[in-house]
């Protein structure tokens, strides 16, 4: 039915317009042919006119209507420092070829209506004019060469690398099919040195272990970043090419196998406030697509993709950017892992087994701190004996092992620091031994260790040894275990001067 009444509609059109003309000739007749068409062509200049005024308040006005969606307008803001630079350019852009839009339509509608065909003017035919060449050839040019070295200026300090004495923060962005790995410097602030020969399961950096700057590099899915602070993106990929794209921080680069690139940027917005940001926008005022009872710019995140259609799992390299302020992001940093401490310390790929990583020292000295305090403080007596977990000795002897040391050196360190601390060793063995020679152990054991002490400085006066043989097991000598921790020597500490009676613990 519709379609017959479009068919009609059509054929009535047809219909008037043939009518039309059938009245243009029969006007023609009437009044003569010059007259119609002088009446003719003044109307379709002024048409023309008319239309050129239209479109370009349509044109103006739509380009005013929609600038939410064009970047650096509205919730497309940049984020980074050098984004608005970008941004900046583009709108430089948008406004020289604006305005020579508006100038060029003006100048086109305007001819065609004032030298449209008038009675006794006559059409002058100019087939060359060196000035108007050398205006259009121009003029053009030199916008264009200033637009160029603009550009220039824009790209030199956009892709320039961090200077000899900038301050920032390096991660590593791995692409591959199909998602980003991260890499974090950890607390000393510096990514390990890496070889691609090194690459295997499950080192799919290449990191050179012996490297200790390695020890502490964290990996991630996503990215986190504090805001305002220098970050230069390392950026590889393992397999085929891919893009690192950051769009909210005009952030993008190809991800290159063999070929390292980088990208400098500063993140000048938070995630909370971008979102704040966002709230100001209808097309965010909807309910969120992954948590309906929030909405949209609640939600939303700063996004991670790859800008290079790398295979069939393309999308899924999507990932999260979450920027924080400072503190927040140190707070996040000291929650993560080392992926060498948590993955591969004490495995069979870990060359470093024969040495303490300087984040043992630190955290064994902490610990061992920790401990001595707590004894120190508890009123009961039986509580203030601690284990000196990492003093070991060689098998059947009173030999100390090699990293026993430094868990020796906080114990002296701990006594200088509080001088009227008095302390007891006490030496135990398991049960695998003759009882007298196990006694006999103990007590050489214990003597070593407080030998140890008094070579570090510390005041005879200040200590005592005893050992205990197999006496005081902690744990079930029926297990390796269990055995390794009664195989122990222990630290008894007191204020003031130690007890008569030896403590029978
Ligand atoms: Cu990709």
């Amino acid at each position: 039915m519709s379609t017959l009444i479009v068919f009609a509609c059509i054929a009535l059109l047809l219909l008037i317009i043939v009518q039309i003309a059938r009245v243009r000739d029969l006007a023609k007749q009437l009044r003569g042919a010059e007259e119609v068409d002088a009446r003719s062509t003044k109307m379709t200049g002024y048409y023309l006119v008319f239309f050129m005024v239209a479109f370009l308040v349509l044109t103006t006005s739509s380009m005013y209507y929609y600038k939410n969606y064009m970047l650096g307008y509205g919730p497309h803001e940049s984020s980074s420092e050098h984004g608005s630079l970008i941004d900046s350019m583009m709108n430089l852009t948008f406004v020289i070829t604006f305005m020579v839009f508006v100038f060029t339509h003006i100048l086109l509608f305007w001819y065609a209506y004032k030298f449209r065909k008038q009675a006794g003017k006559k059409a002058q035919f100019i087939s060359h004019n060196n000035t108007l060449e050398i205006v259009w050839t121009g003029v053009p040019a030199i916008v264009m060469t200033f637009l160029v070295i603009g550009g220039l200026d824009a790209w030199n300090e956009i892709m320039g690398d961090v200077g000899a004495d900038d301050t920032y923060m390096e991660i590593e962005a791995q692409g591959y099919q199909f998602a980003w790995q991260i890499r974090y410097p950890g607390d000393d602030g510096l990514l390990g040195r890496t070889d691609f020969r090194l690459t295997e399961g499950t080192n799919r950096f290449g990191q050179d272990w012996t490297d200790l700057k390695n020890a502490d590099d964290i990996h991630l899915g996503e990215i986190v970043l504090p805001v305002n602070k220098k970050v230069r993106v390392r950026i590889t990929a393992k397999d085929v090419l891919h893009d690192f794209y950051l769009p909210q921080f005009r952030v993008k680069m190809d991800a290159v196998p063999g070929l390292p690139t980088y990208f400098v940027f500063t993140p000048t917005k938070t995630t909370k406030e971008w979102r704040k940001g966002l709230s100001e926008f209808e097309e965010y005022q909807i309910p969120s697509p992954t948590d309906p009872e929030k909405m949209y710019w609640e939600t939303a995140n700063y996004e991670l993709a790859c800008a290079e259609l790398c295979g069939i799992g393309h999308w899924s390299m999507k990932k999260k950017v979450t920027i924080l302020e400072e503190d927040e992001y140190e707070e996040w940093l000291a929650d993560q892992k080392s992926y060498y401490l948590s993955n591969i310390r004490g495995t069979e790929g870990d060359p470093n087994t024969n040495m303490l990583l300087p984040a043992e020292i630190t955290q064994r000295r902490q610990e061992f701190n920790q401990e001595a305090d707590t004894a120190l403080e508890t009123s009961e007596d039986d509580d203030n004996t601690l284990t000196l977990e990492y003093v070991t000795f060689e098998t059947g002897s009173e030999q100390l092992t090699e990293f026993s040391s430094y868990q020796l050196d906080d114990a002296i360190n701990f006594l200088k620091e509080n001088a009227d601390v008095s302390v007891m060793l006490k030496g135990h063995t398991d049960n695998t031994g003759d009882a007298t020679v196990s006694y006999t152990l103990s007590d050489r054991r214990a003597t070593e260790v407080r030998m140890y002490l008094l070579q570090g400085g510390i005041d005879a006066q200040r200590m005592s040894s005893a050992g205990y043989g197999l006496a005081n097991p902690v744990a079930d000598n029926a297990t390796e275990d269990g055995r390794q921790a009664n195989r122990r020597t222990e630290l008894y500490v007191t204020r003031g001067a130690l007890p008569a009676s030896t403590p029978s613990k």
